[in-house]
């Protein structure tokens, strides 16, 4: 049984799926947590649980609801691909509240981030977490941005942060993509548990992904620091949804699948590395 934290934790996208599923989980385990979204909680308030609805762009806001807090868990903001100007309100500006306050409260971020950072990685590759950035749009590139955020504050101000690069956070894996990028709600949840209770994190980054014997395209990222295990796999779905792909060349070259697609206005291929000029 893990220790419960001695101070609350501020859990941000609260009313979110994954939201949801770590408010309930951590209420279950006996935390105190300040949550927070722009949009109402929909379920009952875990035990010890408070909720204010607020706009990650309201820094004095988000400022005092971290008072006290040990821990942040961001997961709020914009988790789509959207168009730039909705996307730098909630993902930088807001990015920026929550640094600020860990900086000010002396607590530990833990940032979902996402495999869209990297999404133009080709499937083939297998990633170390220090593996260059290459975004799949804006939602990717705030995440990275997000990412280079909290190297910075560790730096400079000494704020651990742990960034989740998430593959596919979801009930259950839907389509042949998902047999690699999947993580179940049980992982990601005992993940943020091992992020919030470390000893130490520093800065640093883990993949996000279950135990899925297909999940080839991640490695070596900090996962044994923070005492984190994948326990669950897509394994069980491969039978039925092997075959279950799009038939679009470009969301099944790239990690980032269908984010990658969305908008892509390239008449051939990106080209394989930066330097390559072989594309269009
Ligand atoms: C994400 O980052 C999104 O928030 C989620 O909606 C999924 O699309 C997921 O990535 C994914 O790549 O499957």
């Amino acid at each position: 049984m893990t220790a419960v934290p001695t101070k609350p934790v501020f859990l941000t996208g609260a009313s979110g799926a994954l939201g949801r599923v770590l408010a309930k989980w951590l209420g279950d385990a006996g935390w105190t947590l300040v949550m927070t979204d722009i949009a109402p909680f929909p379920d009952p308030l875990p035990p010890r649980a408070t909720f204010t609805k607020a706009d990650l762009s309201d820094g004095v806001t988000i400022l005092r609801l971290a008072e006290g807090c040990g821990a942040i868990v961001h997961l709020g903001g914009v988790s789509v691909e959207r168009p730039f100007d909705e996307v730098i309100g909630p993902n930088i500006r807001g990015l920026y509240h929550i640094y600020e306050a860990a900086r000010r409260e002396k607590s530990r971020v833990i940032f979902a981030s996402s495999n869209h950072a990297i999404g133009f990685h080709e499937r083939t590759e297998s990633l170390p977490a220090d593996t260059q950035f290459l975004p799949d749009g804006f939602y990717g590139l705030s995440k990275a941005y997000g990412e280079l955020m909290g190297r910075m504050y560790w730096f400079k101000h000494g704020v651990e942060n742990v960034n989740l690069r998430i593959g596919s956070a979801c009930p259950e894996p839907v389509n042949a993509r998902m047999l690699a990028s999947y993580l179940s709600y049980d992982d990601f949840s005992r993940l943020v548990v091992a992020c919030v209770t470390a000893d130490k994190t520093g800065s640093c980054v883990v993949w996000g992904a279950s135990n899925n014997s297909r999940m080839t395209w991640w490695r070596d990222d900090a996962r044994a620091d923070i005492g984190w295990a994948p326990a669950d796999s897509a394994d069980p779905y491969a039978g039925q949804l092997a075959g279950k792909v799009s038939g679009d060349p470009v969301e099944e070259r790239y990690m980032g699948g269908a984010f990658c697609s969305s908008g892509y206005s390239r008449a051939a291929f990106a080209p394989a590395g930066l330097f390559d000029n072989t594309g269009d």
